[in-house]
């Protein structure tokens, strides 16, 4: 054994890489049935957008036929779905949505 070596500590340089969780976009789907209004009232209510904002996200759903609302951890966005669609089956409309991860990161 050499008994004059020295152990030099290992010193951590590099950045400990640590990443983010994943988030997911709530969206919702068109569909001929559910009322404008209605639509627009649950992006005010659930959603927090404004009016204005509503309106437009509303009629983009309704000419693509799709639009992204909301981005949330994946345990909020989950739950979000399963309020919007409860409130949506109480009033007797048809409106869905679902969830996708944001791969934009
Ligand atoms: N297309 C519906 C109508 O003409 C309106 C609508 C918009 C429905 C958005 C669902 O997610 C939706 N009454």
């Amino acid at each position: 054994m050499d008994t004059h070596t020295i152990e030099t500590p290992q010193i951590q340089t590099e950045k400990p890489k640590l990443k983010k969780p994943p988030m997911y976009k709530v969206i919702l789907l068109n569909d001929d049935y559910t009322p404008m209004e209605f639509v627009v009232d649950l992006l005010c209510n659930y959603f927090r957008k404004s009016e204005n904002d509503a309106m437009q996200i509303m009629l983009r759903i309704h000419h693509e036929g799709q639009a992204v609302c909301a981005l949330y951890p994946k345990d909020l966005a989950e739950s979000k779905v399963q309020q919007v669609e409860g409130h949506c089956i109480a009033h007797g409309h048809p409106l869905k949505c679902r969830i996708e991860v944001d791969s934009s990161d």
